[in-house]
């Protein structure tokens, strides 16, 4: 039997879609996801299996402008994500078609797409009308030259099937990457850290998700086969503290309460889950911040 194994870099803007569909496709929550932009931080791999095909999933953080170091290195975490890939599947939102930002990706694709196979996925077909399709999927496919070009609902699983019968073919003939149960490709303490931080972002407003990042500081196994883990959340200033805490403690309490019930889920087996808020004024410059989040610093100064 001949085997197919590879990686696929999902590309594309902030909120595009990139983490739905890499759960969709893996069939389990990899991936954190919210209605906000930038959520994905690092790249994170989901793994999935067509037939003898085995589908490593790469999603990235979108990509944008970066401005400051936090966005340099996740834009180059993106790209990186982008070359390394046997294929890259771009994706465009179908309600906002053609923006400034795609088309900085595609002047983007225009060198690390050569000699790569690059299709194009319209994606919340659900939010248009039929007829704009066509003329979107055109005037992008003047724009560059996909390989193919898929209309997809990442939420609702329009052509996700098709989507993923075509990248299984595209795969170079090669041994499977991983283990055949496994799905994800990232520590279980950071999809712990990220679980926390998602809660976080929904629960918080404007800026401030942005501006904090979660940490798995400890993780004890106990006889009884629960673990306890210990996290800390590092904001820059004293204030964001004061509102991650809430009135005596209560937001962190329900907050700390959503990612234990979720890790529960994830991990079937109970779960004794300690947040801890700290000051780390600096923290958005540090080296080390970066590294735990799967980030490469020196990406940071390209
Ligand atoms: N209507 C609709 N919404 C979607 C679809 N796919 C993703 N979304 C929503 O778009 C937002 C951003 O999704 P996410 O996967 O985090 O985007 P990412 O930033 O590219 O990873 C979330 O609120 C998703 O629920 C889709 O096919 N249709
Ligand atoms: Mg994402």
């Amino acid at each position: 039997m001949t085997t197919r194994a590879g990686f696929i870099a999902l590309i594309g803007e902030p909120n595009a879609g990139k983490s739905t569909l890499t759960n969709r496709m893996v069939g389990a929550k990899v991936s954190i996801v919210t209605h906000k932009v930038q959520t994905t931080r690092a790249r994170i791999r989901g793994v999935a299996i067509e037939g003898d095909s085995q589908l490593v999933f790469v999603d990235t953080p979108g990509l944008f402008k970066p401005r400051r170091r936090l966005d340099r290195a996740m834009v180059a975490a993106a790209w990186g994500g982008a070359a390394d890939a046997d294929v890259v599947v771009l994706l465009v939102e179908a309600h906002r078609g053609v923006t400034d930002g795609v088309k900085r990706i595609l002047d983007g694709l225009a060198d690390i797409g050569k000699g790569r196979t690059v299709a194009l996925a319209i994606n919340k077909i659900d939010r248009v009308k039929s007829e704009v399709l066509l003329a979107l999927s055109q005037d992008l496919n003047e724009r560059f030259a996909f390989a193919k070009t898929f209309m997809i609902s990442a939420e609702k699983g329009y052509g996700v099937d098709d989507l993923r019968a075509w990248l299984a073919d595209q795969l170079p003939e090669s041994p499977w990457l991983y283990p055949e149960d496994q799905i994800a490709d990232l520590p279980l303490r950071m999809i712990a850290a990220e679980m926390t931080r998602e809660k976080l972002t929904l629960r918080l407003h404007q800026e401030l998700p942005y501006q904090l990042t979660v940490e798995t500081e400890r993780w004890e196994e106990r006889d009884d086969g629960s673990a306890r883990i210990d996290q800390i959340v590092y904001v820059s200033r004293d204030g964001h503290k004061g509102i991650i805490l809430g009135n005596k403690g209560e937001t962190i309490k329900a907050i700390s309460k959503a990612a234990r019930e979720e890790l529960e889920e994830f991990l079937g087996r109970k779960i004794h889950l300690f947040v801890q808020v700290k000051v780390r004024e600096k923290w958005l410059e540090e080296a080390e911040r970066y590294s735990e989040m799967g980030l490469d610093f020196k990406d940071g100064n390209a």
